[in-house]
């Protein structure tokens, strides 16, 4: 523990006996990513997850120019309240501001992880390359983050307003291990498939955890991407999905939005576009991601 870096105490207990442990990122749960009350519900059904699969949550963000790792009840009502989007490479100026309060996306939380021992981290969907990438450069910083840090990331895919094909390209030239759990397509957030193939599908917990390991004993030292589909009966109509996110990108580009803006407001305009429908398949898989990640971390722990 530093000024720098707070661990939560039932966060640093568990690590030090070698529970099991997942890190949560803030963005989701933030209005940035979902709309009040169903951000307040999206975490208490991870955290509900978290619990039941045996894994202490870690929820992270940025309070008072420290980085958080674990928050306790007040700082988790703080981070709901955030509005300050960090990336990794913003984690270094919001502790040097001492930023009040700043949420942590998946580039910043997978750091943040890596910096506390955390193994395993349980998000929504990651960012990736935006549609158009050859014209704006945008590339979410998540795919670097994921490279660098030896964290397993939970996720349900990309958000179809995303270039799936170049996102799983740009993986793949990054070295991050891309791991199916129980399915050998990469799906896109509200759908199951995203149109493209997988070469490695794992059917539990201790099979992602002997790649951590395996990762670890032979020097490559990056992430694994965990990518698990949407529940069924959660899944949305791919045409009517498609329709609404190729809108929401080009309105948000002709706005004249640029760099860490044009992901919330993308996420803004799906849920006005579909009157909310994308709200319960939003919770319902990151509920899932969560189980998915308390199962690996439980693995991990066991090894331990
Ligand atoms: N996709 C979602 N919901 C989110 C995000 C992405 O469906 O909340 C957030 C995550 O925090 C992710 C970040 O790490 O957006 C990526 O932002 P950018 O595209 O600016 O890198
Ligand atoms: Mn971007």
């Amino acid at each position: 523990m530093t000024d720098i870096l707070h661990i939560g105490s039932e966060v640093a207990d568990a690590l030090a006996a070698g529970d099991a442990v997942v890190a949560l990122e803030s963005t989701i749960f933030s209005t940035l990513g979902l709309p009040e009350p169903a951000n307040r519900a999206c975490f208490q059904r991870v955290v509900a997850a978290l619990r039941r699969g045996g894994a202490v949550p870690a929820l992270c963000g940025v309070l008072d120019g420290a980085a958080i790792v674990g928050a306790d009840t007040a700082q988790v009502e703080r981070l709901f309240e955030g509005s300050a989007k960090l990336a990794a490479r913003d984690l270094s100026s919001a502790v040097a501001a001492k930023l009040q309060v700043g949420v942590t996306t998946v580039s910043a939380t997978a750091t943040l992880a890596a910096a506390a021992g955390i193994e395993v981290f349980a998000t929504g969907g990651i960012g990736g390359v935006h549609r158009g990438a050859e014209h704006s450069g945008d590339v979410s910083a998540d795919l670097e983050a994921l490279a660098r840090q030896p964290v397993v990331v939970v996720s349900a895919g990309v958000k179809a307003f995303l270039d799936v094909a170049l996102t799983v390209e740009r993986l793949e030239t990054l070295g991050v291990t891309v791991l199916g759990w129980r399915t050998d397509r990469f799906p896109a957030f509200y759908v199951r498939d995203g149109g493209l193939g997988l070469s490695h599908t794992v059917d539990d917990g201790n099979q992602v955890a002997e790649a951590l390991r395996a990762a670890s004993v032979l020097g490559h030292r990056s992430g694994i991407l965990v990518v698990n589909p949407i529940p069924g009966d959660a899944e949305l109509d791919r045409a009517m999905i498609d329709e609404v996110v190729s809108k929401a990108d080009d309105d948000a580009r002709r706005a004249g939005m640029s760099g860490a803006d044009v992901t919330p407001a993308v996420l803004a305009a799906l849920v006005e576009a579909t009157d909310s429908a994308v709200v319960p398949a939003n919770i319902a898989l990151a509920e899932s991601n969560a189980a998915v990640a308390a199962e690996i971390a439980a693995a991990l722990a066991q090894q331990r």
